[in-house]
């Protein structure tokens, strides 16, 4: 358990007003697990860990620019908080809005937020509000709302969600001694990569650390910054990343072009092939985290990108607990037993169940 939240950690770098408060629940730290099996799948060559975000205190990468967000809008004083978000930045606002005593108001698109999200945005007691429309129709009317009212607005485009979420590349560079080579992550609104090139960057002047280079990963059919323009009706199985105009496209756009990285997009099937490649790691997340992956795992096979020697950073932004009914809908039910010792011999000797292979490596 982290003994301090992102923001005290590295208060010295982070560019917020001195009124900024320390709403925390003790986010970031969060692990960096190395995965050399999976490596070794993807040809080998190269050390590979996974960030995983999906360990933060509400499921996601979205509480380290929250707790500066929150914190910045509590410290002068304001009383609520609005937010647009596919699920986790809902989620996120609702428990540090909670924890600062503000109120808290999160527009979702119906019908597409995964159950743990929209579960934990009414847990933590705020107002939840469906729009028949997508997260991008939720967002202008988040913009336009909290500019005619006193009410923070705590989407990306909130400069001190950045501020936090810069930190986790602090922390990439803190554990591993210097950047990684290669960073890939999920890209939907942009704000994540935008932050992590910030951090890297700043780091650099400070530390005289170096850069990564970025692989934004999004889903074929949510792909706005691969395809150029903006994407009217995205759909993609990866609900937090279904976003048809990055509020901070133009940024991620330079943070790919500048470190000589590239913005790239995969399918859903391969998505979801890394989500469950990557739960026989033991790490389950939720199918948007495994976009960064898959799109590693498709730059190699292409060999668009040469691994050899080299460091690369995974960041799993989301907990797979955030949309069980995915896994439900898309994997076998499990079996129901009398409960007889016959039946339970059945059942695991079957030649289907493949019980006990391999067990003995
Ligand atoms: C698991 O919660 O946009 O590119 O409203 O939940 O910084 O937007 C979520 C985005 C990646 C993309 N992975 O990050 C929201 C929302 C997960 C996410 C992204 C999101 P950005």
């Amino acid at each position: 358990m982290a003994e301090t939240g992102v923001f005290e950690k590295y208060r010295a770098y982070l560019d917020v007003p001195a009124h900024t408060k320390n709403i925390t629940l003790l986010e970031g730290s969060t692990p960096l697990i190395p995965v050399p099996r999976l490596a070794q799948e993807l040809g080998g060559g190269f050390e590979l860990y996974v960030k995983f975000e999906g360990m933060n205190p509400t499921g996601s990468f979205k509480d380290r620019g929250m707790t500066v967000a929150i914190g910045e809008a509590a410290g002068r004083g304001a009383r609520a908080a609005i937010c647009a978000s596919t699920g986790n930045t809902a989620a996120s606002a609702a428990a540090y809005a909670a924890r600062a005593g503000m109120r808290c108001v999160v527009l979702i698109p119906q019908g597409k937020v995964a159950a743990g999200k929209l579960a934990g945005a009414i847990a933590y007691g705020a107002q939840v509000l469906q729009i028949d429309g997508s997260f991008d129709d939720a967002l202008a009317l988040v913009v336009e709302i909290s500019q005619r009212h006193p009410i923070a607005l705590v989407n990306s485009l909130n400069p001190y969600r950045l501020e936090g979420q810069k930190t986790a590349a602090f922390e990439l560079v803190d554990r591993l001694g210097d950047a990684p080579d290669w960073l890939c992550l999920p890209v939907g609104n942009a704000g994540n990569i935008t932050a992590y090139w910030m951090g890297f960057r700043q780091y650099r002047e400070v530390k005289s650390s170096g850069l990564p280079r970025i692989l934004g990963v999004q889903a074929e059919g949510s792909a706005p910054l691969v395809l150029g323009h903006a994407v009217d009706h995205p759909e993609t199985v990866a609900t937090a990343i279904r976003i048809g105009r990055p509020a901070r496209g133009e940024q991620a756009l330079q943070a790919a072009e500048e470190s000589q990285g590239r913005i790239i997009a995969v399918s859903d099937q391969a998505i979801l092939d890394m989500q469950r490649r990557l739960a026989q790691e033991g790490i389950w997340v939720e199918p948007a985290s495994a976009a960064g992956l898959a799109g590693l795992a498709h730059s190699l096979s292409r060999k668009e990108i040469d691994l050899r020697g080299k460091q690369v950073a995974a960041v799993c932004t989301g907990h797979g607990l955030k949309d069980p009914d995915l896994i439900a809908s898309r994997m076998s039910a499990p079996a129901v037993l009398p409960a007889e010792l016959a039946a339970l011999e059945d059942a695991i000797l079957s030649a289907q169940a493949k019980p006990f292979e391999g067990q003995a490596e």
